[in-house]
């Protein structure tokens, strides 16, 4: 019974890694650099979007494929940036599939930059699916303790940055950047690691400046 268990679930991420593949191949020819944001519920996946669509405007276009539960309420918020948005509801889901993915991809205008995909907030099950990203970001906030990447490996492991969210709260928490940082640091030698405040906008240009290093070198690599 266990081992039929288990060759269920290879089969289904085998399956939803063949729909990345084609997913980033799609967004890679036409020159769309693709970050999905993991973390779990309230880290300010959300809001650093936002303050992402006030820095990047005027210079880079981007949309965003929100996934949640239930509401239409994370892309409604993006919309009202004047970004293009999506919105996944999984009707009880906890992650994002790459499937689910490839049913937006026809909707996202090709003269774009970034597509940012919104994860469902969850640090477990969605560090196994790729969804055809480019770049995968962690975020893990203050209040949630500096315990936490030890707790949830995979979600560490997987990505290719951490972004320490909601610095402004640091003084006033037991929590402790360079431990996180560390910890995070042991589970994934090299990991980018950035420190923002969405809020008042602290580090969203340096983090902002990450992704279009990684768009160029999408596009150099292409050409
Ligand atoms: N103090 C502070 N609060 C924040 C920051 N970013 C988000 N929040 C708050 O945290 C809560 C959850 O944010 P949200 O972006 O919706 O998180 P999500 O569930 O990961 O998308 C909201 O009340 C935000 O206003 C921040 O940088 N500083
Ligand atoms: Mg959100
Ligand atoms: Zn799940």
């Amino acid at each position: 019974m266990t081992t039929k268990t288990i060759s269920v679930l290879q089969d289904l991420l085998a399956t939803n890694k063949q729909a990345a593949a084609a997913i980033r191949q799609e967004l890679s020819s036409r020159g769309i650099l693709c970050i999905n944001l993991l973390s779990s519920p309230g880290s300010g996946k959300t809001t650093l979007l936002e303050s992402l669509a006030d820095r990047l405007r005027g210079r880079y276009r981007m949309a965003v494929i929100e996934g949640d539960i239930e509401t239409e309420r994370d892309a409604e918020r993006i919309r009202a940036k004047g970004i293009p948005a999506w919105q996944i509801t999984t009707g009880g889901a906890c992650h994002l599939e790459a499937r689910m993915i490839g049913r937006v991809l026809s909707h996202v205008p090709a003269a774009i930059d970034f597509l940012f995909i919104e994860n469902v907030g969850n640090l477990v099950c969605p560090a196994s699916y790729d969804l055809g990203e480019d770049l995968r970001c962690v975020l893990l906030s203050s209040p949630e303790g500096d315990d936490k990447p030890a707790k949830y490996p995979q979600a560490f492991l997987s990505a290719d940055c951490l972004i320490l969210t909601k610095a402004d709260l640091v003084p006033y928490l037991p929590f402790d950047p360079a431990k996180a940082a560390a910890e995070a640091l042991s589970i994934k030698p090299g990991l980018r690691i950035f420190t923002v405040s969405a809020l008042r906008g602290d580090g969203v240009d340096e983090l902002a400046a990450y992704f279009a290093e990684a768009l160029e070198r999408l596009r150099s690599a292409r050409a």
